[in-house]
């Protein structure tokens, strides 16, 4: 870090640049806030200053508070004495001059600013509900009066990021600058314009009026997102104030609904996501200089459900991509479910038409192999085997330049074995998709011995490009994301050998978080993909302990959605999982044939039971260097399985509990149960050392 001011003052004639400089993202890090104020006393302190430009420099405004600040007990300045508040009362007028983004308490500065004006690049937003807690900065309170209660409630409970035109048509911006146009030149002429403006425009002066009904409305319409949430609610609490109170006093209010927020277990576990995101986009041996390589022309080999996701998230994203499959009729198939997608979008009013048309017109199906010639990066999504996988590889081998590289969707084979029968086993790597693919956000890079730092690496950048986020797992059978997840889907159905019924568990788990039970998705997923998964296992492992509920259902055609019935019933064309006696029934016959002792259940014992398995089995994939970090973990579940981000991760979760706890509860489960729960050696040193997951150091990456 060069020891250059984080805020300096410049001038320009008579106009004064409050320039802000704290990468990456100016985020209002430590000496920030001072600075700002100390060169705003400054300016207004000096005669030949007649007006004042805020900016930043760099990439960005402000992208506001420094979030790693937070729960650390760090003192803020009391109200009055904040940035929000003097730049309000400055004597001369500040423009907020915005570039990149004006994010939390960047957007609040500026809206203590007296004017506001952007590129059109910009964008603005108070995401603070993302990370758990509220603006608290004033934009509760200002927002309102800026843009209408109503704006200011979807944007404050949804955190989104509002391009600067949209945000000009709201009245948070008063001045978008044509395309191209230089931001620091615009902004003096724009002081220099309204200098002499009396009186100054301060927006605390406006009034924020609404229905009342306004609230109640946002709350019922947050309620299933905000499950088991607090910020949310408090965000419109919050913005109500401002309706209710005079500006200081709800001021007053947003600094008390903040600070119930700041070091909630929500705000906690959601500030650890976000940073969590972040790290797992880095691979610590990647050796100085080795960049991601671009591409241009992908493909994709399989056009069923998996592939033809994957071709959409090309797609969704701007690019052309050629797909095909090994007949005309697989790939007419695969374009006929795509065009019906992106159609179930379109009616849904979340695409619209012209934006169907387009993404379709960047997905080219092709004949056969010698189509792809000229690609230079292709992902192969045919079935899961790996006789069926091979032929594509040696095929795709043949046709494609040396530098093309070979990414494999597969959910669990082994990757080098498949790089082996190519002549470039160097390019070759997993680019795991989660179904459905166009909108999972989980990209698994399986990084196999002998893939280069550069197939790994573009693995990850193509992950980025497309909306994922991208994290790496080693090469070992289910990778890291299903193979930790395995236990669980295990567990799950050993539950219903001991008394348990599907709704009951899938009960348990949404009201966790999830989004939908685990039953619930397997109908979704197709309960044959699962069976293809333990049958590979079965016949690799003499042990494996077989689940004959679920195959059961499988031989009787109980597929899921698909088949209209699988652990529910579905009636025909509507998708809600309707409980099935008909599956009681097979439960309570398999359970008696097996001999299994029947028990009643805590919610407790269902949650831990299928997440203690698989935080044992992660511990295990760690210890055998099967992935970075504990949080890369933590973000495969979050974006993989809809692990309630609020609960920050599968380990993250599990550390609130207390290693020493999970350790006693597995030991114990593994004395009743055997081996399965054999406690792993990663969890029972940390459980004997007192070291958290969040703490544990893997062992390197092989
Ligand atoms: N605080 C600390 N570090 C931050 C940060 C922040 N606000 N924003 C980004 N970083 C780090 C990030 O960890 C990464 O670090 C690097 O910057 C690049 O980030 C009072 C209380 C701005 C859209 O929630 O959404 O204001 O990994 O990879 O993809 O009411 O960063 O390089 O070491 O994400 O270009 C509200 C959070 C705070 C914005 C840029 N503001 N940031 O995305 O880069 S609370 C936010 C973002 C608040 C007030 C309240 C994004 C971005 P490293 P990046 P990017």
């Amino acid at each position: 870090m060069t020891d250059a001011p984080v805020v300096r003052l410049e001038k320009d004639g008579d106009i004064a640049l409050i320039i802000v400089n704290y990468p990456p993202v100016n985020a209002l890090g430590p000496g920030v806030s001072d600075g700002i104020i100390e060169c705003l006393n400054r300016a207004n302190g000096d005669p030949g200053v007649k007006a004042m430009v805020l900016m930043g420099d760099g990439r960005s405004f402000i992208a506001g508070a420094d979030i790693r600040g937070f729960g650390t007990g760090r003192k803020r300045p009391p109200i009055g004495s904040r940035t929000y508040d003097v730049l309000d009362a400055s004597p001369k007028p500040v423009v907020a001059a915005i570039h990149g983004y004006a994010l939390g308490g960047g957007l609040e500065n500026a809206m203590a600013c007296h004017y506001r004006i952007a590129v059109p690049s910009a964008k603005v937003g108070l995401p603070e509900v993302q990370i758990g807690i509220l603006p608290g900065g004033g934009g509760t309170q200002r927002l309102p009066r800026l843009a209408g209660v109503q704006v200011a409630l979807d944007m404050i409970t949804s955190g989104r990021h509002v391009p600067a035109p949209e945000a000009l048509t709201f009245g948070i911006l008063d001045e978008v600058l044509p395309q191209g146009a230089d931001l620091r030149s615009s902004a003096v002429a724009y002081a220099r314009k309204i200098a002499a403006v009396r009186p100054l425009p301060r927006v605390r002066d406006k009034s924020a009026t609404a229905d009342p009904g306004v609230f109640e409305a946002m709350r019922k319409s947050i309620a299933r997102k905000a499950r088991n949430q607090l910020a949310p609610y408090h965000c419109i609490a919050a913005v109500e104030a401002s309706v209710t109170l005079p500006f200081d006093e709800g001021i007053a209010k947003e600094a008390a609904l903040f600070a119930e927020l700041e070091n909630s277990d929500e705000a906690k576990a959601l500030r650890y996501a976000f940073f969590a995101e972040r790290e797992v986009a880095k691979i610590p041996d990647l050796p100085v200089g080795v960049e991601p390589h671009d591409f241009h022309i992908p493909a994709v080999i399989g056009a069923g459900t998996m592939g033809g996701g994957i071709a959409m998230a090309f797609a969704d994203f701007g690019y052309d991509v050629k797909i095909m499959d090994a007949t005309r009729d697989a790939l007419d198939r695969g374009m006929e479910k795509i065009r019906n997608n992106y159609a179930t979008s379109v009616k849904r009013g979340s695409l619209k038409q012209e934006e169907m048309e387009k993404r379709l017109a960047r997905i080219h199906p092709v004949g056969g192999y010698e189509d792809l010639r000229d690609c230079d990066l292709v992902v192969e999504a045919v079935f899961e085997r790996m006789d069926v996988k091979k032929p594509v590889f040696e095929k795709l081998d043949e046709v494609l330049g040396p530098q093309a590289f070979l990414y494999s969707n597969s959910s669990a084979l082994d990757l080098d074995e498949l790089a082996g029968v190519t002549k470039r086993p160097e390019r070759v790597a997993g680019t795991h998709f989660f179904s459905p693919a166009n909108v999972m956000k989980l990209l698994e890079v399986v990084r196999p011995p002998r893939a280069s730092f550069e197939t790994v690496a573009t693995a990850m950048a193509l992950g980025r490009k497309i909306g994922k986020v991208s994290a790496i797992a080693g090469n070992t059978d289910g990778f890291v994301a299903n193979r930790s997840r395995a236990p669980f889907n295990s567990e799950m159905v050993i539950l219903l050998e001991e008394g348990c019924l599907p709704e009951q568990v899938d009960k348990v788990m949404v009201d966790f978080g999830y989004p939908m039970g685990p039953f619930a998705v397997g109908d979704l997923a197709g309960l044959d993909i699962s069976a293809e998964g333990r049958k590979r296992r079965a016949a690799a492992n003499p042990n494996y302990r077989k689940l004959p509920i679920a195959d059961t259902l499988v031989e009787m055609g109980r597929l899921g959605q698909k088949t209209g019935a699988g652990w529910y019933r579905y009636e025909k064309g509507d998708r809600t999982p309707h409980p099935d006696p008909e599956v009681a029934a097979i439960i309570k016959r398999i359970a008696a044939e097996m001999g299994v002792p029947q028990k009643t259940f805590t919610d407790q014992e269902i949650l831990r039971r299928l997440l203690f398995s698989s935080v044992n089995e992660a511990c295990k994939i760690l210890e055998e260097g099967k992935a970075y970090r504990t949080s890369d973990v933590d973000v495969m579940w979050l974006h993989g399985f809809g692990f309630p981000r609020y609960r920050g991760g599968l380990f993250f979760w599990a550390d609130g509990i207390g290693v020493r706890e999970v350790y006693n509860q597995i030991a114990a489960w593994h004395q009743q149960y055997g081996d399965r729960w054999a406690p792993s050696k990663l969890l029972r040193d940390l459980a004997e050392s007192g070291t958290s997951f969040r703490e544990a150091k893997p062992a390197p990456f092989v």
